[in-house]
């Protein structure tokens, strides 16, 4: 793999970048991606960040997160490098997909271990955030770490390590954590708007989820179900129920959890985490992926079946 200090030098050689965050876009794409480009423009490099999906109301504290942009009208010739953010797998791209694959100058910086290599230049480290590995980029350009920056990072730490409760956490986590609020990252404002606030909506959703989890193998496994009629009852949106997934797992005798959401009529997004069996094995059968202890598939089909394929390929993850 290439080392930060290559991609560094690679990425200060670019002339225009185009950044991508993931389709559906959580708080460590967001935040890697707009730190990456605030920094690249403090270089110099004229630099954007494009996702396919709007970004969730709870980043939108941040400022810079204003400034994604959904479309674009060009092919991104215009542009010397195409960058995919935390991205594992190039459809994850969305509506850039494309235009992606066709570009001669691509990277991807993730830190998946499912991540296909699917880009020119691939930069994957295996930390807690892909907001960590920007922070090594910046650091290793010298990028001037400003309080917003240093807000956008810790964002995507606190996000992907679920506010520094995930089995991800480990000490490095938490170096770069307090560089960031030496920087000025403003914990208790991040975790308030990512974790904390929510909507009246959202609030009536997840007390419907909770009160119907199914329990199979004695509890081993848990599984919450989120139908189409569900949001339609309580008018919650499908980016609100990002958290229902870490109530479930809270269920002492539960091994692994799963949320079904239904995205349309019969298609299943599946939310997946374990408190130590490889879901990442799990989401594979699927087609998914992940890591081991949090992934996610869809599957298509009748929710019934659903759940007995997904309950079946969990038991055999699960202890005797
Ligand atoms: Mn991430």
């Amino acid at each position: 793999m290439i080392t930060v200090k290559e991609l560094s030098e690679k990425l200060l050689k670019e002339k225009r970048v185009a950044l991508f965050c993931h389709a559906r876009p959580d708080g460590d794409a967001i935040g890697s991606a707009c730190a990456l480009k605030l920094a690249l423009n403090g270089k110099g490099i004229d630099t954007v960040v494009f996702c396919s999906d709007a970004v969730p109301q709870k980043f939108l504290f941040l400022n810079e997160t204003h400034n994604i942009l959904k479309d674009y009208s060009g092919d991104f010739s215009d542009f010397s490098a195409l960058v995919a953010i935390d991205n594992a797998e190039l459809t994850r791209l969305g509506d850039f997909t494309e235009a992606f694959s066709r570009h001669k100058n691509t990277y991807s910086i993730d830190h998946h271990i499912s991540n296909t290599r699917y880009a020119k230049v691939n930069f994957v480290a295996d930390r807690s955030s892909n907001a960590e590995n920007v922070f090594a980029i910046l650091t290793e350009i010298d990028a001037e770490i400003t309080v917003e920056i240093a807000n956008l990072l810790a964002m995507g730490i606190m996000t992907d390590t679920g506010g520094f409760r995930h089995k991800n956490v480990n000490s490095a986590t938490f170096y770069d954590a307090a560089k960031l609020v030496e920087f000025g990252a403003d914990m208790n404002t991040i975790y308030y708007n990512t974790f904390t606030r929510q909507s009246k909506e959202r609030a009536l959703l997840f007390g419907k989820t909770m009160s119907k989890i199914r329990y199979f193998k004695g509890g081993k496994i848990a599984i919450a179900s989120i139908r189409m009629r569900d949001f339609s009852e309580t008018k919650a949106l499908q980016e609100e129920t990002e958290g229902f997934i870490d109530f479930v797992m809270g269920i002492d005798s539960v091994e692994i959890g799963a949320c079904i959401m239904e995205t349309d009529s019969n298609k299943f997004k599946i939310s997946l985490r374990s408190k130590g069996a490889d879901v990442n094995a799990v989401a594979a059968i699927f087609g998914g992926g992940g890591h081991k202890l949090a992934s996610g598939c869809k599957i298509t089909g009748e929710y019934e079946e659903a759940v007995d394929k997904l309950v079946f390929a969990m038991s055999k993850y699960i202890s005797d």
